[in-house]
């Protein structure tokens, strides 16, 4: 049956406003793909949570946040006018920045109207006999579509831990992935701080200058690389312009998908283990450049555990020179391998603990009793605060998706199938659950990549199979069980061959008390392109078309 009778005959027997696509969420993902379909004439709509565009970028607004990726990256490339025209201001972007770039994106491409706003997406079912999902909404507004793209984003649930007394709290309390619209003025307050991962370590800087005291309740500590923000030189902007596409491909070309701005020279030998002072010197340039490529500091750092420890050392004596009091500095100092959690990227992080109204209270022994009514009790002892910030993270890779109640074929739930760890066919899919697209699901690169470049590559690898079967009269397709179970097995073969996960990351969903432990994320994007590619080549394989 070919796509335009289904959709009369759809759209005949039933009430529901059907599209061939419906695309869950308007962050960098779900507004690429509208454009997208859109482009390549399948009918699409948004359906957003939020009362704006930007997923992410709409909610996590607290103060000092901004992207760990430099903001010449952190971009479509799409489009050559559009990475032409658009003025980044600073080497990393603030929030308000890459909202601005995405609010210009949405008009500059004529998104909004098909984009309905605070839509929350309830459940979908699956209709095996129209091979349809039909979608309900938390406000009971129902739509039909032949394809669910699901572009929820990775870090879009927030982990809000249980404490103890948390209602009696008689101050403000404030999540950082889920802040106010209105600027929170901290001036003269007594704030507390849960969490020490880059929201906090964003944050704590800024709120420092406003505070009358600040309270940072530390689990874990983390690893952090000074950002080296500043101004974009105009100089910079015009030489990445005039040779964009070169630029990208350099980016594409690396396993974090992440330009690296000191590549091998032509003439190293890869085989030569450099010696001591070879690596410390790398390190000591990676540090003075700033930012998460300091983990390419040497070649084998993330595999190799010995290399590795030498790095960890190098930044912990960062800490001890930077932190003037040595019990402060040492509680500051993790004891994990470097890059097993998210590198974290800062601006005076460290150093704000010299400040005489910033103390770090170490709950790594003894963990957080309650919340009572003046502020955070730990050990018997009550440190007291008038603002409660919870900095604790999200329900990473799975969360979004999870809180939606998604039905697949035999009125399997997504949640279900999951409960022992999410299992997906190149990230992309996952079977039982037919027609069904995560853009950037766990087993893709994702979050160990430049996030908007594996949206993009997402984005066309799922429009394209939708064109695909439109042309070939195709409605169904699904991954097989082999080819799912072959991939979560390569995923986390990849894995075990590096230190990624050695410790209790989010990556892992260590993070969230209950989640199963399996390690989500793809390593290395440039050799995940070609799988997709190849894939897609060969007609799918993998996947069941019908
Ligand atoms: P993260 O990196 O998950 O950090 C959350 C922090 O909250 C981390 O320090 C946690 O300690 C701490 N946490 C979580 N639950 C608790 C409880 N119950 N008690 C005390 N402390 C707790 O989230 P972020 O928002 O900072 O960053 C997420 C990503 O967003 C980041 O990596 C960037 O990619 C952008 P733990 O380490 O679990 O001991």
């Amino acid at each position: 049956m070919s796509s335009v009778i289904e959709e009369k005959k759809i759209n005949a027997d039933t009430s529901q406003p059907f599209s061939e696509a419906l695309v869950v969420g308007a962050g960098f993902a779900g507004l690429y793909m509208l454009h997208r379909l859109r482009g390549l004439g399948i009918s699409a709509r948004v359906l957003e949570a939020g009362d704006g565009v930007g997923g992410t970028w709409y909610w996590n607004r607290y103060p000092g946040a901004r992207c760990d990726v430099e903001s010449m990256e952190y971009s479509y490339q799409f489009s050559e006018e559009l990475q032409q025209e658009w003025e980044w201001t600073e080497r990393y972007a603030t929030q308000p920045e890459i909202l601005r770039y995405l609010e210009h994106v949405s008009e500059r491409f004529d998104l909004l109207r098909d984009i309905q706003f605070n839509t929350r997406v309830q459940s979908a079912d699956f209709d095996q006999n129209e091979s349809k999902w039909c979608v309900e909404t938390s406000s009971g507004q129902t739509f039909s579509c032949q394809f669910l793209v699901m572009a929820t984003g990775c870090l879009s649930s927030v982990n809000t831990p249980h404490f103890e007394g948390m209602s009696d709290f008689s101050g403000s309390c404030y999540h950082t992935g889920h802040w106010p619209h209105e600027p929170i003025d901290f001036t003269g307050r007594r704030v507390a701080i849960i969490g020490t991962g880059s929201s906090a370590i964003q944050s704590i800087p800024v709120i420092a200058e406003q505070a009358k005291m600040l309270h940072v309740f530390q689990r874990t500590p983390n690893f952090s690389i000074p950002a080296g923000n500043r101004p974009l030189e105009e100089s910079y902007v015009q030489e990445v312009k005039s040779r964009y596409p070169e630029f990208r491909a350099e980016g594409r070309s690396q396993g974090f998908g992440i330009v690296d701005p000191f590549p091998p020279s032509a003439h190293a030998d890869p085989e030569r283990i450099p010696t001591r002072q070879e690596v410390e010197e790398s390190l000591q340039e990676r540090w003075d450049y700033g930012g998460i490529t300091f983990l390419n500091g040497v070649p084998g750092l993330t595999t190799d555990p010995a290399l590795n420890e030498l790095a960890a050392d190098f930044v912990r004596r960062k800490i001890r020179e930077e932190v003037s009091d040595p019990e402060v500095a040492d509680a500051l100092s993790p004891s994990t391998m470097v890059g097993c959690k998210r590198l974290c990227v800062d601006t005076n992080y460290f150093s704000t603990y010299n400040r005489s109204n910033v103390k770090l209270v170490d709950i790594s022994q003894s963990p957080i009793d309650k919340i009572v009514p003046e502020g955070v009790s730990v050990s018997g002892k009550v440190y007291a605060c008038d603002d409660l910030i919870l900095a604790t993270g999200f329900d990473a890779m799975t969360g979004a998706l999870s809180k939606v109640e998604i039905k697949g074929r035999e009125g399997l739930t997504l949640a279900d199938k999951w409960k022992e760890g999410p299992r997906t066919y190149l990230g992309l899919a996952t079977e039982g659950f037919p027609n069904l697209f995560i853009v950037t699901g766990p087993g893709s690169p994702s979050v160990l990549s430049n996030m908007v470049q594996s949206i993009e590559q997402h984005v066309e690898w799922i429009s394209d199979c939708m064109v695909y079967m439109k042309r070939a009269g195709l409605v169904r397709i699904e991954p097989k069980f082999d080819a799912e179970e072959e991939w979560v097995t390569h995923v986390n073969e990849l894995a075990d061959q590096t230190i990624f996960p050695t410790c209790n990351s989010w990556y892992l969903g260590a993070n969230v008390p209950g989640k199963p432990r399996v390690f989500m994320p793809y390593l290395g994007f440039p050799p995940y392109v070609e799988i997709c590619r190849d894939v897609a080549d060969s007609e799918y394989k993998g996947f069941q078309l019908a």
